[in-house]
């Protein structure tokens, strides 16, 4: 039985579509970001780092619960242990890693700074605004460019790289990526959309998102893009 350990923001939303995708026993428990849960000790002794998401297997490697955060690291660990979603061709399954580390180091961290300078930023600061956006509209065309070329981002196969990207790309009409200009981008979201799982994974991300917001009425959100109190809050949550 694998605990997830999240909330449903496209980190989160990864991890659950490959527990769907595999059909292994899952069970989500809420983290809710909004409210500070994810520096509370408990939390912090599952992910270091105070981010969402992190999982607990209870038959993990050689047996027993093993902890893991970081949500990359996370999919290579289910597809290893089903053995499905990474293929077992050694070049299939180096360029899937390698788009799954893109989403990873670019993907990921670019369009969470578009949002936050777009939408979270108390300063309007439009040198960063512009960065992030072109950098995220970059991005859209390094996806086309390869999925013109292939059937799905690692290889002919749909596996983990696919995963973790899709989520990330939910907002693509809003950044004006559209069926003229990318094709193969559109092509490759149909596809995904089109899969059971990704389907499920939306229905609970709404479920999930719902019950959160209704379990913090009435309680104080923290300043999530205060970053000195976040230090403060992780100090306090891994004071020994
Ligand atoms: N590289 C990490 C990034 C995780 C991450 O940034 N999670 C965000 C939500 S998507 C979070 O937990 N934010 C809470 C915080 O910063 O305190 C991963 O992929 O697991």
């Amino acid at each position: 039985m694998i605990e997830l350990h999240s909330s449903p923001t496209p980190n989160g939303q990864k991890v659950m579509i490959m527990l769907e995708e595999t059909g292994l026993a899952w069970k989500h428990f809420d983290v809710n970001i909004r409210l500070g849960e994810q520096f509370t000790s408990e939390y912090l002794a599952l992910s270091p780092n105070n981010k969402i998401p992190a999982i607990v297997d209870s038959d993990g490697p050689g047996g027993g619960r093993y902890t893991m955060m970081e949500s990359g690291a996370i999919l290579i660990y289910l597809a290893e242990k089903t053995g499905k979603f990474l293929p077992k061709d050694a070049r299939k399954r180096y360029d899937t890693l390698q788009w799954l580390i893109f989403q990873m180091a670019h993907v990921g961290p670019m369009f969470g700074q578009a949002n936050h300078f777009n939408n979270y930023a108390k300063e309007k600061i439009q040198y960063a605004i512009d960065r992030y956006n072109n950098e995220s509209v970059r991005l859209y065309r390094v996806l086309d460019n390869r999925l013109r070329d292939s059937a799905w981002l690692g290889s002919d196969e749909y596996t983990i790289a696919d995963m973790a990207v899709y989520p990330w790309t939910k907002g693509h009409k809003e950044r004006g990526i559209d069926r003229a200009g990318y094709p193969g981008f559109m092509r490759w979201f149909d596809a995904i959309e089109a899969r059971p799982a990704v389907q499920r994974n939306n229905t609970m991300a709404a479920e999930i998102r719902a019950r959160m917001t209704q379990a913090a009425e009435g309680k104080q959100a923290i300043d999530m893009f205060d970053t000195k109190d976040n230090a403060e809050r992780l100090a306090r949550g891994t004071r020994r």
